[in-house]
């Protein structure tokens, strides 16, 4: 770690690492993934999947080993460097809980979920908040399936997502001025808007558990800390909930958290990104570039802070 403080990134990566750092970080990193089969899981759950061609990620696809070895885990470490600590993750038996307003609250295995979904390949672009981003083939499915399978009420507003929250397997969890677990939440039209996925792979294989394992959010118009991993519950409510960083920095991290090359971070500008591997700096665009997908979403709210 080489930032100040203990919430890593309160700070963004250009501001909290001297370039030097960072260059000696990725050598190292690179030296690292060439000792050992990083990012390969044994459980093989999901394999490939037909593409979808109606999300074209646009930009050269991010190495499969800097996507797999760059990543933000904070249940494992603040740095970025947690994927060999993340194989402590435990993945098998995995359960997932609904409840909350559902018809019915109750526990199914990860594996009965996956025979009720058909699994596809997106590409998909991601956009850190703290400003870096990649270009990924995810396997997964919609998130409006797991809803459809959840069974909420009518009347329930928003879904919240948790992260395991293992001591024994997660030294992070000792940090104790975050508020574990690590909780994400969408409206009921955000979840059941088609981008919303849920990855089970990535690059064709399941996805490691440094990425999430076994299933994680994808939300690629929003910053990516929505993106919550390792679910193990979702809950409908009629409340808007408090997320895990909106939680520890308000001001900062919100609940809707769009992507908004305009509407800067308060501590530094969200206009352009990195992109990983090759550290081009590439301007950022409004929703990710997803706009003509999820725009509609957000007509007529315009008191929210839409873009923190
Ligand atoms: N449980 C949990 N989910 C999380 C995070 C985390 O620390 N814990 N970090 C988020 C952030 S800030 C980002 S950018 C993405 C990173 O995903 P990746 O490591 O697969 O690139 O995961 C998100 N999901
Ligand atoms: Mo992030």
């Amino acid at each position: 770690m080489h930032i100040k403080t203990s919430h890593g990134w309160e700070l963004s990566e250009r501001d909290a690492t001297p370039e030097p750092l960072m260059l000696a970080r990725r050598g190292l990193m690179a030296a690292a993934a060439g000792t050992a089969a990083l990012g390969i899981p044994l459980v093989a759950r999901a394999q490939g999947a037909p593409r979808n061609a109606k999300y074209d990620g646009g930009r050269e696809l991010t190495s499969e080993r800097d996507a797999t070895t760059y990543n933000n885990y904070y249940e494992f470490g603040t740095d970025k460097s947690i994927s060999r600590a993340a194989q402590r993750l435990p993945i098998t038996p995995w359960t997932i809980k609904f409840d909350g307003m559902v018809g019915k609250p109750r526990t199914m295995d990860f594996d009965d979920i996956l025979k009720r979904v058909q699994l596809e390949e997106r590409v998909y672009r991601h956009r850190c908040v703290e400003g870096w981003a990649m270009t990924v083939p995810w396997t997964g499915f919609p998130l409006k399936d797991l809803v459809a399978i959840a069974e909420p009420m009518a009347s329930a507003r928003y879904v919240v997502m948790e992260t395991l929250a293992d001591p024994k397997a997660m030294p992070g969890l000792r940090i104790s001025s975050f508020e574990w677990p690590y909780i994400e939440g969408v409206t009921m039209a955000e979840a059941n808007n088609d981008l919303a996925f849920i990855a089970t792979g990535l690059f064709g294989k399941s996805i490691p558990k440094q990425n999430g394992a076994p299933l994680r959010l994808v939300l690629p118009w929003k910053y990516g800390f929505k993106s919550v991993k390792s679910i193990v519950k979702l809950t409908f409510t009629d409340k808007k909930p408090t997320t895990f960083w909106e939680g520890i920095q308000p001001q900062e991290y919100g609940f809707w958290a769009n992507v908004n090359p305009e509407v800067p971070h308060p501590r530094w500008s969200q206009a352009t990104e990195r992109l990983l591997g090759n550290d081009q700096r590439v301007p950022t665009r409004i929703y990710n570039g997803y706009g003509e997908f999820v725009a509609e979403l957000y007509a007529g709210m315009p008191n929210e802070k839409l873009f923190i």
